[in-house]
């Protein structure tokens, strides 16, 4: 039902004044369209695999000086044949171009549907089309990368290797259920079950590297927490080096959580500027903040635990009770407004602390170059590895493992017949991936998130 046969046309740039835009013509009649319009310069016709220069003209009307770039299928980037036009780029150029090729019989594509249609027509499969969105909103060397090796298969390629081997599994299985009548075992249950081993073994690999391919493709998150009053938007503010979040001295400024990006080294880090904890508050709007707070270090991937106080005990003992709610995070001890600290803090007994200043920008450099030293504890990678970015991909690799532990439970104890059918499943899980394994849903989804023209 996806499959259109229509022609659809959309403006590919962003909206808005540039130099150029461009606007694509996908579909039968994309050549047929094109030749109504544009009065090519060259006395040739208008051949497809060429630029020509020309005008378009709408109603004896010259509407603009443009190049056109014809695609003709199945080479084209939908696999059907493409007009794409460059024309200048005002605004009102653009629209009446759009409005001009609707007249002529094209219709307002929707979000995605060129690269719809490249999959549909086996042009990419689905995890390359949906590195082409990953590639367009990547903002950092490690986001572009990855979104580039999955544009060029290595998911894919992976995926279809270790289908293979699943099929292989499934083959000792059925060659075993072809025999099932003559009593006797064909399997070799070691040789199966090391197969099965190694296949589950490469598909936790990949399950892993969704945590470094997350926090390399959405920033590694960094949240700012502690009492109020005790610098924590200054902090934010220094480390973003502009003024971002409010400052001041009254408790309880910030009651929402604020959030802005920084790229380092290639690496995008989230910091995020709570609202101060304060347990006895009995503001309504303060215990809203305070507890989003709390969601938040839930999903960070660093605390920075700030307070401007130096009793050693209290600091411990407040590190302590979030360390035992959040066993597995790390958290940095900051000690602020060191300025006005006239006794040298000497180093805490068992807790690495940053001494600093946030207002007058002590010590911030040198927490910056600890928090990125950090950061490449999760990203340090071997040069191509794969690393998997999608919580779609992820979750099929984790329904595939489930699949595939059901069959090494029940080796031994339930007939072929079922163990194939959950071998059979893993398999679809797999295929979901790429697109072999699809569904409308899953299409819809996956396409709405384009921008219209990509
Ligand atoms: N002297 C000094 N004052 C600071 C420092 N950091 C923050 N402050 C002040 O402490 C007050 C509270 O700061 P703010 O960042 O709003 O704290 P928050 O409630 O934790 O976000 C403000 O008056 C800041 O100017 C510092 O390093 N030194
Ligand atoms: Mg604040």
């Amino acid at each position: 039902m996806l499959k259109n046969d229509d022609t659809i046309v959309a403006i590919a740039t962003p909206s808005g004044y540039g130099a150029i835009a461009v606007i694509r013509i996908s579909g039968n009649n994309s050549i047929k369209i094109i030749k109504k319009i544009f009065c090519s310069f060259s006395k040739n016709q208008i051949e497809t695999n060429y630029i020509h220069l020309g005008y378009i003209k709408y109603k004896k009307q010259i509407i603009d000086k443009v190049l056109i770039f014809l695609f003709k299928k199945p080479k084209s980037y939908t696999g059907e044949d493409i007009v794409e036009i460059s024309c200048h780029g005002s605004i009102y150029i653009q629209n009446k171009l759009l409005s001009i090729i609707i007249d002529q019989g094209a219709r307002l594509a929707n979000p995605g549907e060129f690269t719809l249609r490249a999959f549909l027509n086996g042009k990419i499969d689905l995890c390359q089309a949906e590195s082409i969105l990953d590639i367009v909103n990547s903002e950092t060397f490690f986001s572009h990368k990855f979104a580039i090796n999955q544009m060029r298969g290595n998911i894919s390629i992976l995926i279809r290797k270790l289908s293979k081997e699943i099929i292989n599994l499934l083959s000792l299985i059925e060659f075993e259920l072809d025999f099932s009548e003559e009593n006797c075992n064909f399997i070799n249950y070691l040789e199966f079950k090391k197969m099965l081993y190694n296949i589950i073994k490469k598909l936790k690999t990949l399950i892993r590297s969704f945590k470094i391919g997350n926090a390399l493709k959405n920033g590694i998150s960094v949240s700012i927490i502690g009492c109020p009053n005790v610098g924590k938007s200054t902090l934010f503010n220094k480390l973003l080096k502009y003024e971002r979040s409010i400052v001041s001295n009254i408790a309880g400024t910030t009651r929402n959580y604020i959030e802005d990006s920084l790229i380092i080294n290639g690496i995008k880090f989230r910091f995020i500027d709570t609202a101060g904890i304060n347990n006895n508050t009995k503001d309504y709007i303060e215990k809203l903040g305070i507890k989003k707070t709390y969601s938040k270090i839930n999903k960070s991937d660093l605390i920075l635990y700030v307070f401007d106080d130096l009793n050693e005990k209290f600091i411990l003992k407040k590190v302590k009770s979030l360390q035992e709610k959040y066993p597995k995070k790390k958290i940095f001890i900051i000690i602020n407004k060191y300025d006005l600290i006239k006794k040298k803090i000497k180093e805490f007994n068992y807790k690495k602390i940053f001494k600093i200043s946030a207002k007058y920008g002590y010590g911030v450099n040198n927490l910056l170059s600890e928090i990125t030293f950090f950061s490449k504890k999760i990203t340090s990678l071997k040069e191509n590895t794969i690393v998997i970015t999608q919580t779609r991909h992820y979750e099929s690799f984790k329904k595939a493992i489930f699949y595939l532990y059901k069959v090494k439970k029940n080796l031994y104890s339930i007939s072929p017949e079922f163990l194939s059918i959950d071998i059979r499943t893993a398999l679809d899980y797999l295929g979901k991936v790429t697109g072999e394994v699809t569904n409308e849903d899953i299409l819809s989804n996956i396409f709405s998130k384009f921008c219209i023209g990509k």
